[in-house]
Order: structure tokens, then sequence, then C-alpha cells
């Protein structure tokens, strides 16, 4: 690894040998349920509880003690780590392996599933129980104002400005794990493409939506391809 500047973008499939679900493959999640029902506001908005009862199953599973980081998300803290203050990790993913795994700092684009925000207050907090239309927000008392913190469909993802600024000035772009379907982390290959010196490279199961953009590809499972690829 002798380039500079990293951002490391990594999806669902990086979870998948941890025992979590990807959405898109046929075992999928949105292979069981429809996103128009369970991840937009509206969804929220028409039926509370149904959304709740959707993440409180997602929570109840990744805190499942059979749920751990595994050889990619420890090959990742180990890189970041080694290298201090030069790989940008940013995940699409709402669990907190990369945590687990050691990644002493990473941004979550799409919420976090162990946090809740109260639409009073706006306060965001931890939350590891399961969450129902009468739970009471940690900070200001509102009953019937928690939220997961996590990005529906229509939502502005989080820290857009960080990563843009990041993808603009960096040497290599990874994407790991992740199926190239969803806006805007689909396009971060394009973005670090077009600030004309970063290498570009996918790790993955099989080619993603936009595999053709990359400058390297290599596929297999993650926990294999990430060691291989940081060490
Ligand atoms: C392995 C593996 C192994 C398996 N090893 N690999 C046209 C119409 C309408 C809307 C849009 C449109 N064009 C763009 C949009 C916007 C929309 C969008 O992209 N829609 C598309 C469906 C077209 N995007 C948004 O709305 C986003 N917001 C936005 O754009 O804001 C801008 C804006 C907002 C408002 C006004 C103006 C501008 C928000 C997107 C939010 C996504 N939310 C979700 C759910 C919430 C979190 C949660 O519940 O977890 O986030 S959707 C879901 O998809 C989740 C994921 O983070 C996200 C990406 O999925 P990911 O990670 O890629 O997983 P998979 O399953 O798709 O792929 C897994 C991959 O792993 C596969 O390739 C496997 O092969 C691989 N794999 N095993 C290695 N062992």
């Amino acid at each position: 690894m002798k380039d500079r500047r990293i951002v490391i973008l990594t999806g669902a499939g990086i979870s998948k040998e941890s025992g979590l679900d990807t959405f898109r493959d046929p075992d999928g999640i949105w292979a069981r349920l429809r996103i128009e029902d369970v991840a937009t506001p509206e969804a929220f908005a028409r039926a509370p509880g149904r959304v709740h009862d959707f993440y409180n199953y997602r929570r109840s599973g990744l805190l499942d003690p059979a749920v751990a980081p595994n050889a990619a998300h420890l090959a990742l803290a180990r890189l970041q780590q080694d290298w201090p203050g030069e790989v940008l990790l940013v995940t699409q993913n709402i669990d907190d392996l990369h945590e687990r795994a050691g990644s002493p700092a990473l941004i979550h684009m799409h919420g976090e599933l162990l946090k809740a925000r109260c639409l009073a207050c706006g306060s965001v907090s931890p939350w590891r129980e399961a969450m129902t239309v009468d739970s009471l927000c940690p900070a200001c008392g509102a009953d019937g104002t928690l939220r997961v913190h996590v990005v529906w469909f229509g939502e502005m993802p989080l820290e857009m400005e960080r990563i843009y600024d990041a993808l603009a000035a960096c040497d290599l772009f990874v994407s790991i794990g992740t199926s190239g379907n969803v806006y805007p982390a689909a396009g971060f290959v394009a973005e670090a493409r077009g600030n004309g010196r970063a290498h570009t490279v996918e790790l993955n199961l099989e080619p993603s939506e936009s595999h053709s953009l990359f400058a390297e590809c290599r596929y297999g499972p993650a926990t294999q391809q990430v060691p291989a690829f940081v060490e």
C-alpha cells in the first residue's frame, strides 16, 4: 500500500460473512420486504410500528453474540491504524462491525442502527433496545418521537461534503462489498476518477453495477479479498 490519501467505501457484502444480510442478493432483505414499506420517510409516517419492527429485528440480529467482525473488517482497521490520518473509511452499513474491529474513525453515511434520533429535539442517542411508537427520548423525555438513526430513500446521506472533499483529493479509492445500485455512493468511483489521479479498485463477490468504471477489480469473498489486498 504505497498510495497515500485513501478512501474506502464499504457495503453490506463486507458484513455478510459476519452473519448479516445483504439487500439485493437473492437471499437479501429486499427479496423479502419492499423498500416502500420499511425504508422511506413515507413508510414511517404511514406505519411507524412496522418500520420499528423491521429495525428491531435487525438490531437484535446485530446484537446476537454470534455476530462479530470478520477478517475483512479487521484488515481495514489495521490499515487505518498503520496509516493514521490517511485512510477515510466510509460505510453504507448501519452495523457497528467496523468499530468493533477497531477502526479508529469512520463515516456512517447511511446512519447507525444502534442510535435513535428524536424528531422533537433532534438529539441522537445510543439505542440498543426495541423501539416502539411509545419510546421516550432519553434527551428531552418526549414520547413517540423517536426513529432509528438511519438514512432512508429520499433522505440526504450524512457527511457528504467531507466525503466529496476526500474523493477529490484521494490517490486510491477502494469499493468493497457494494452492488453499486444506490446513489450517491454509487457515484463515488466516478468522483474519484474525476480527480485525474486516483487509482480505483473494486473488491466484491461478483462484478457490481459499476464495475466497468474501476481500473482494477478483484472478485471473491471479502474475508479473502480484503486482507489479501491490504496486506
Ligand atoms: C459480497 C459478499 C461477500 C455479497 N464478500 N461481497 C431514481 C429514482 C428515485 C430515486 C433515485 C433515483 N436515482 C437515484 C435516486 C436516489 C436514491 C437511489 O439511489 N435510488 C436507487 C435505488 C436508484 N438514493 C437516495 O435516496 C439516497 N439519498 C439521496 O440520494 O440523497 C440525495 C438527495 C436527497 C434528497 C434530495 C435531493 C438529493 C438515500 C439512500 C439511502 C439508502 N438506504 C438504505 C437503507 C437504509 C439503511 C438500512 O436499513 O440498512 O441503505 S438502502 C440499502 O442499500 C442500504 C444500503 O446501505 C444501500 C446499499 O446497499 P449495498 O451495501 O450495496 O448492498 P447490496 O445488497 O445492494 O450489495 C451487496 C454486494 O455485496 C453485492 O454486490 C454482493 O455481490 C456483494 N457480496 N456477499 C464480498 N461475502
